[in-house]
């Protein structure tokens, strides 16, 4: 372990006063709104948020990959970074898996190793947009969607393939995510390259074991630039519908298009039933897969304002969701990057809850619009940054997890460890 709870004591000794001035300064505010502090502590310190297994090396784009030393060069490297992750923030206690480019050679010991570091699997990634070495049939054209049926059958097997692995490491989601599309006007038939699509999706939704749902990711463009097979969250949708009552769509932060209003699409699938797990990142152009919150934070809490009206009001069945990072880059300490996102998306959720659900109904009702934006915006500007460090340490991770990360040289140690130009596994 490389930060003990000796370490996270320390240093909470250190930095508690502080935060406690600060909590009873929002607590006094808070309680005149009728919020009760002890109920939003308790909400936020279960709150969990998976790390994909691609995002913890360096260099995560296609353009170029910059080493800062000290990278993951296994999965078992990968855990153990979450596992510095969780022990500092206690809100990332889960990983996913992209497979194959984690493919786990022992499962046992790699669940072994994750349980040691209080880590489970979340949703497990199939990827077919990539060739692997040696690939009878090509994607290049292709994989679900596919008009050569030996490709889409190696698609489909690697899928089922890579829910063998989930069940061995006890995850219970599967989530697809296809390139598949094409680059120029005429290249494909849109209605047999969706009607394949959903025959393949259906015949790996009947290799789903009876406790695992399927989760539709859909992109508008990239890598293909005229058009994508699953273009949409209403496509997303609808193969979903036509594989059963398991099927979701899941939501990616950086697959709309340019001012989408993510958070009615957010809304609109919960009515339904059907959001299954999300992908957080930032961006300003498109996929970017920027840090959660750097570019626009207050789109974040719009976003989790309607994540927990719909948590609140689940008369439609949505299933617990998958939180998902899906953010990498390649200028910035992944393991800091993503602490920094954990704690965005930990603050738009606590500003979330603070929205006064009653009396937005009654401004929605009486259609006083300036109270209604009023309502939404005084919680968004409540800096609740105390709130979810104490809730943080509640669950026993540290009141400033970047600085103890820092003022322990965690990466430094890492370097000296692992050497100074591993390349990671993966993207
Ligand atoms: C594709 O852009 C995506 O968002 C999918 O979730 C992939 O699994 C991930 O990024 C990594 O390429
Ligand atoms: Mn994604
Ligand atoms: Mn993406």
């Amino acid at each position: 372990m490389r930060i003990s709870k000796e370490h996270i004591a320390a240093h909470n000794e250190e930095h508690q006063a502080d935060n406690e001035a600060h909590l009873a300064f929002l607590d006094a505010q808070l309680s005149k709104q009728g919020v009760t502090l002890s109920l939003l502590l308790d909400q936020l310190k279960d709150f969990q948020v998976a790390i994909p297994s691609w995002a913890l090396g360096a260099g995560g784009t296609r353009f170029g990959r910059f080493s800062i030393g000290g990278e993951p060069g296994s999965l078992e490297d990968k855990l153990d970074d979450v596992g510095v992750i969780h022990a500092l923030t206690q809100t990332a206690g889960a990983i996913s898996l992209h497979i194959p480019w984690d493919i786990p050679k022992d499962t046992a010991a790699i669940k072994q190793r994750a349980e040691e570091h209080g880590i489970v699997f979340d949703a497990m990634n199939s990827n077919t947009f990539q060739d692997q070495q040696g690939q009878p049939f090509s994607y290049k054209h292709g994989s679900l969607s596919n008009s050569e049926k030996a490709s889409r059958q190696l698609a489909i097997d690697h899928n089922i393939e890579v829910i063998q692995y989930g069940q061995e490491l006890g995850s219970n989601a599967l989530t697809v995510w296809l390139a598949d599309g094409a680059s120029f006007p005429g290249q494909n038939n849109f209605r047999k390259a969706l009607q394949n699509t959903q025959e393949s999706l259906h015949e790996i939704y009947s290799h789903l074991p009876q406790d695992w749902k399927l989760l539709v990711e859909y992109k508008p463009y990239e890598p293909n630039f005229y058009s994508t097979v699953i273009q949409d969250w209403g496509t997303s949708l609808m193969l979903a519908e036509g594989c059963g009552e398991r099927a979701h769509t899941l939501v990616d932060l950086g697959h709309h298009l340019p001012n989408t209003n993510i958070e009615q699409i957010v809304a609109t699938l919960m009515a339904k039933g059907r959001l299954g797990g999300f992908h957080f990142n930032d961006s300003k152009y498109g996929d970017d897969d920027l840090t959660c919150g750097s570019i626009k934070p207050y789109q974040l809490f719009l976003i989790f304002n309607e994540l927990v009206y719909g948590m609140q009001n689940n008369d439609a069945g949505n299933p617990p969701l998958a939180w998902m990072i899906d953010a990498s880059h390649n200028v910035k300490d992944p393991i800091e990057d993503l602490m920094q996102s954990l704690e965005a998306i930990s603050i738009a959720y606590a500003q979330a809850l603070l929205v006064d659900q009653q009396a937005l109904e009654e401004a929605q009702r009486n259609h006083d619009v300036t109270m209604c934006q009023e309502i939404l915006q005084r919680a968004y500007r409540t800096d609740v940054r105390p709130i979810v460090a104490a809730a943080r340490a509640m669950a026993g991770g540290a009141l400033d997890p970047l600085g103890l990360y820092r003022k322990l040289d965690v990466r430094g140690q890492l370097i000296g460890e692992r050497g100074k130009t591993v390349v990671a596994t993966g993207l």
